[in-house]
């Protein structure tokens, strides 16, 4: 059976720093959707590791990983992240495997990213500029190139330049791209990335049979779905338990745990709607939080809890477990708001809406609580946080109906308190 830890809100709520401790006791870590947009840092033993494409599990050296199938992999990214890990120290020999079904992003997505980006002008996406829009969109337009395509080397020529020529067609001059060299950087992968590939519907059922322990990290978060998220201010892919199902062709029976990770205030970076926004606190959150993109060093913004959020992915992604991350960013604030409901025009919705125009309009209701003055980080068990603290937590477990299990009070393995 497989754990699965999903975003809840708009990513960045420190995914990572759970899957990395609860690795230690899984075989099997895998990456079902997204690409190098995701940004996961971990902190272990005194040092502190970024990962993108790569899936958090490495820091565990008894830990075999996958990047699934449901995932767009851009191969120099790739193999800059693994040697990164590398002069970390880590060594990732035969514990890192790409589904051969998987999508290339190749620079030519990178640089239409881009293009699009600029075409869109002020109602840009914000994106990261890797390319994920673009290569799930060639991905549904079923002109993609998958990962064991390259392994056939006159189909996959053929194919990218295919490619190039329809983007071509598309920018003209704004598009600088030269496939002659994109291909001649192929010319070694097709070499160097083949002992990676594997068939991974076999590598995970091959799990399953051997009963593994599995992990299933997911990235980016439900508010960037592509079907549940804040359309179009979203990611390309499936980010909920639907993408962890598809995008590693496991079926639902075989899940067992849905961890949801929750920041205990909310960050997003890129455009978009975000009604808990807040200017003078969203700043102090995010200098105390250090919210800065990893992917990007965009400086993400912030605002209050949105408990109307967590309602809404925790429909959608049927959480079994919540871990609440950064409740030590809240130390020593005077008070603390939690949006608890949205109003329209005097009137309360039932729920989150579909409609961005009314999103746009929509007044939270704020429950306001009183913050604590004591630091929490250090901190090792929930009897040791301040009453405040509890009563915050127990509020959110309450509203949402979902157990908090893990509640983060630092950026390190060690600073995670488990709930009795
Ligand atoms: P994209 O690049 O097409 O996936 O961008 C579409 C939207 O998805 C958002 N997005 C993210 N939001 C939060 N964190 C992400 N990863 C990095 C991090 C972000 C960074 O961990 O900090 O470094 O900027 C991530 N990746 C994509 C993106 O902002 C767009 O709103
Ligand atoms: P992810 O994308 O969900 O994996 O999250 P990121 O790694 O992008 O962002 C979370 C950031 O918060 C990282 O810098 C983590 O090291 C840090 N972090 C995670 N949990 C905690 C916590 O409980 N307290 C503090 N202070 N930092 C945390
Ligand atoms: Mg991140």
């Amino acid at each position: 059976m497989a754990t699965v830890v999903l975003g809840s809100q708009w990513g960045d709520e420190g995914k990572g720093k759970l899957v990395d401790i609860l690795c230690e006791d899984i075989e099997v870590c895998a990456r079902s959707a997204g690409g190098n947009n995701a940004g996961h840092t971990i902190i272990a033993n005194g040092v502190s590791y970024d990962f993108h494409i790569l899936p958090s599990g490495l820091v565990n050296p008894k830990c075999t990983n996958l990047i699934g199938t449901g995932t767009v992999v851009h191969v120099p990214s790739f193999f800059a992240e693994l040697k990164a890990i590398q002069d970390k120290g880590l060594d990732s020999t035969d514990r890192i495997f790409i589904s051969d079904r998987a999508h290339l992003v190749f620079d030519l997505h990178q640089l239409v990213d881009g293009l699009e980006e600029v075409e869109l002008g002020a109602q840009n996406i914000g994106t990261t500029r890797k390319g994920i829009g673009p290569t799930y969109s060639t991905k549904a337009s079923r002109s993609g190139v998958r990962v064991y395509e390259l392994f056939d080397w006159p189909i996959f020529e053929k194919k990218l330049r295919l490619l190039a020529q329809g983007y071509k067609l598309r920018f003209g001059d704004l598009l600088s791209y030269n496939v002659e060299e994109e291909l001649s950087k192929y010319k070694v992968y097709y070499e160097t990335l083949r002992p990676y590939v594997v068939d991974a519907v076999l590598f995970m059922d091959m799990a399953f049979k051997a009963k593994k322990k599995i992990l299933v990290e997911g990235a980016n978060a439900l508010m960037l779905d592509i079907d549940y998220g804040t359309y179009p201010y979203v990611t390309s892919s499936n980010t909920g338990i639907g993408g962890a199902i598809t995008g590693l062709g496991i079926s639902p029976f075989k899940i067992q745990n849905i961890i949801g990770v929750v920041k205990a205030y909310t960050t997003r970076v890129g455009s978009g709607p975000f009604p808990t926004e807040q200017l003078n606190i969203g700043d102090h959150l995010q200098s105390v939080g250090r919210e800065w993109g990893v992917t990007t060093g965009r400086r993400r913004r912030c605002g209050w809890l949105d408990l109307v959020i967590l309602k809404y992915s925790t429909m959608v992604n049927h959480y079994t477990s919540l871990n609440v991350t950064k409740l030590d960013i809240l130390d020593g604030l005077k008070e603390l708001k939690v949006a608890v409901g949205y109003k329209v025009d005097g009137e309360e919705l039932p729920s989150f809406p579909a409609d961005l125009n009314i999103l746009a309009a929509v007044e939270p209701i704020y429950k306001t609580f009183p913050g604590w003055s004591t630091p929490t980080t250090g901190l090792t068990d929930w009897s040791q946080l301040p009453q405040e603290a509890k009563v915050y937590i127990n509020f959110i477990e309450t509203f949402i109906g979902v157990q908090v299990d893990y509640i983060g009070v630092g950026p390190g393995r060690e600073h995670m308190l488990k709930r009795p």
